[in-house]
């Protein structure tokens, strides 16, 4: 059953839940269907479409609607639509299904949340899917990289029937469907809503903007950040929602709302700029700001960014007539120190000094412990900030040392696990190989799927250690670049990552034997040996390289213990008790 009704705000909105009798019984007759487990990707665009934020779509894109958005942003009925929302799926599962067919669309939990009945499916051109949508093939792109590399090669397109809603447990308060702020828009005598998209923490420039905007046209205000996913690297949607919280009581009374938006975003610039624009329409706005480079995704290696700072609004004035939201257009905000306000950069009179500072030197100061001055943000946003970004001294870390077998590994692992101990403020857990291998690796042996499995494993702990905030120290042979890279990915999300390569050469460690290991490789008794009968990938990118052939482990544990500590990760209180 898909539902819709004419509301006064925002026109047309599709609910497509179905009533509880109804869901109960779609689910008693679900048995024998097909099972599909939603990706935290898909997991957000169920609920939007389920709830009517992407009204009007009634389900997962076909094939019709598909090649209309990705060709001129139309849908087929002609409907301005800028975005595809597509389930993707494996090649195994779609040959598992035919057109006509039900799937059971599930949570990672396996909790039934929709069934999807299959009106197309079809193998997509992602490239051209990338360069039409998003701009380009280039996958430091983050929306390209997902669609050329993490999603599935097939797509289906359906009618949905909702049977629940995905499940929050985070801010439920916060997170009001399309409908509910209709509702309290309407309650509230509301007729104009400017809304305000966002993936950052709020700063005294978004404040200053908003206000203006409101003001401009005499309008109440929506701030509606993005919860679901955002680009990979954004400050976490939890801290980020204490800060909006922070920020809230800095608007007049009665002036401005805060509500979550669970939308995965594509990083998709011009084009999720009208994609917002109207999402924004669904929840019952009117107008939709569009600031400096909206949903950009930076620049790639180069330095080029993927879009111009003002493309979205370029074409957001292009669709102007179809969009049924007015878009208020902003340029950068500046401080202006002599007036002590912001202003539009267009705006700063000749001759006038303005400051900002980037995300990125934000980022830094607070990894360094240092200022962030008020004329930039709110005080109660710092203290936010400061709470989830530590300074290094207080930031969990994983030092990682790989290199051949007898390199000197273990022992120098073992010196600065004791020193890191004995300066004392953080737990701090020894992850060696051999130590490894007997607990959580038991049961593998050194083909390169195992080691990679075993490098893995080191991996996960580690990164869960640093996130504990103390300190692993790992000491695997970690032969292979690739899994050592994705080690690196996985931990420095969560505080510091330092790789130890122990260069020491193949002759010096065959020479030392201490365990008798060569002499066996040699004579063919152990195959697959590292160095020997196996590869060994020297690393390119080690923050620290060291050669035991003629130093003693003080020694080259202190190199690595100068090294963090010229990083800030061992603090001025902790180098005194040191000593
Ligand atoms: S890996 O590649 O990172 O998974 O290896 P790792 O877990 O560090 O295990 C290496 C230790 O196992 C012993 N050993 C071997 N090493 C390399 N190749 C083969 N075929 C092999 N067979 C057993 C060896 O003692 C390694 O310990 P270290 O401390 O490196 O000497």
């Amino acid at each position: 059953m898909t539902d819709s009704m004419i509301l006064p705000h925002g026109g047309m909105l599709v609910d497509l839940l179905l009533d509880p009798e109804a869901a109960t019984e779609v689910r008693e007759s679900s048995t024998d269907w097909p099972s599909w487990d939603l990706t935290p990707r898909q997991m957000c665009d169920l609920e939007l479409l389920l709830n009517g934020a992407f009204s009007p779509l009634t389900g997962f894109m076909g094939r019709a609607d598909y090649d209309g958005v990705r060709d001129n942003m139309h849908l087929a009925d002609g409907t301005l639509w800028s975005m595809p929302v597509v389930l993707d799926v494996t090649q195994e599962f779609a040959d598992s299904i035919e057109e006509e067919d039900s799937i059971a669309l599930r949570d990672a939990e396996g909790l039934m949340l929709a069934r999807m009945t299959v009106e197309n499916l079809w193998v997509p051109d992602r490239e051209e899917e990338a360069s039409k949508v998003l701009g380009t093939t280039n996958a430091e792109h983050a929306g390209v990289d997902h669609l050329l590399h993490q999603a599935n090669p097939v797509y289906v397109g359906g009618r949905l029937e909702g049977i629940q809603l995905p499940v929050h447990y985070d801010f439920r308060a916060l997170r009001k469907t399309p409908q509910q702020l209709r509702t309290e828009f309407a309650r509230l005598g509301w007729s104009k809503v400017v809304a305000f998209q966002t993936r950052n923490p709020m700063h005294r420039a978004h404040q200053e903007l908003t206000l203006r905007a409101v003001k401009e046209q005499g309008a109440n205000l929506l701030i509606h950040p993005v919860v679901g996913m955002t680009k990979p690297g954004d400050v976490d949607h939890f801290t980020r929602v204490r800060c909006y919280q922070a920020v809230m009581p800095t608007y007049p009374k009665f002036t401005a709302q805060l509500s979550l938006l669970n939308l995965a975003m594509r990083m998709g610039g011009p084009r999720e700029a009208i994609w917002h624009a109207i999402i924004r329409k669904n929840h019952g706005c009117t107008h939709f700001i569009v600031g400096r480079d909206h949903a950009g995704p930076g620049s790639d290696r180069s330095g080029t960014p993927f879009y111009g700072p003002y493309e979205a609004q370029d074409l957001m004035r292009e669709h102007a007539g179809e969009l049924g939201v007015e878009m208020v257009p902003f340029r950068l905000m500046v401080y202006v120190g002599s007036r002590d306000t912001y202003m539009p950069v267009d705006e700063v009179p000749e001759g006038l000094d303005t400051k900002s500072i980037s995300g990125t030197e934000l980022r830094t100061r607070l990894v360094e412990g240092r200022d962030v001055p008020e004329w930039f943000t709110f005080p109660e946003v710092v203290k936010e900030l400061r709470r989830s970004h530590p300074p290094r001294d207080r930031q969990g870390f994983t030092v990682f040392f790989t290199g051949l077998s007898g390199s000197g590994k273990s022992t120098v692992a073992n010196v600065l696990r004791v020193k890191l101990m004995e300066i004392g403020g953080r737990s701090v857990t020894l992850l060696d190989g051999d130590i490894v291998r007997k607990n959580l690796s038991s049961e593998l042996g050194f083909s390169k799927e195992h080691r990679d499995l075993n490098i893995q494993r080191i991996g996960f702990v580690a990164a869960e250690i640093t996130k504990g905030g103390g300190v692993a120290i790992c000491a695997p042979i970690a032969p292979y670049d690739a899994t050592r890279k994705q080690n690196r990915a996985l931990i420095e999300q969560h505080g510091g990552y330092v790789l130890v390569h122990m260069s020491t050469p193949l002759e010096t460690c065959e020479r030392r034997d201490r365990k008798g290991l060569y002499a066996k490789a040699r004579a063919g008794i152990i195959k697959e040996f590292t160095g020997i009968s196996d590869p060994y990938e020297e690393p390119e990118s080690a923050e620290v390289v060291i050669d035991t052939t003629n130093i003693s482990p003080e020694e080259a544990a202190q190199q690595v213990f100068l090294y963090l500590e010229k990083e800030g990760y061992i603090g001025a209180a902790e180098r005194r008790t040191g000593g």
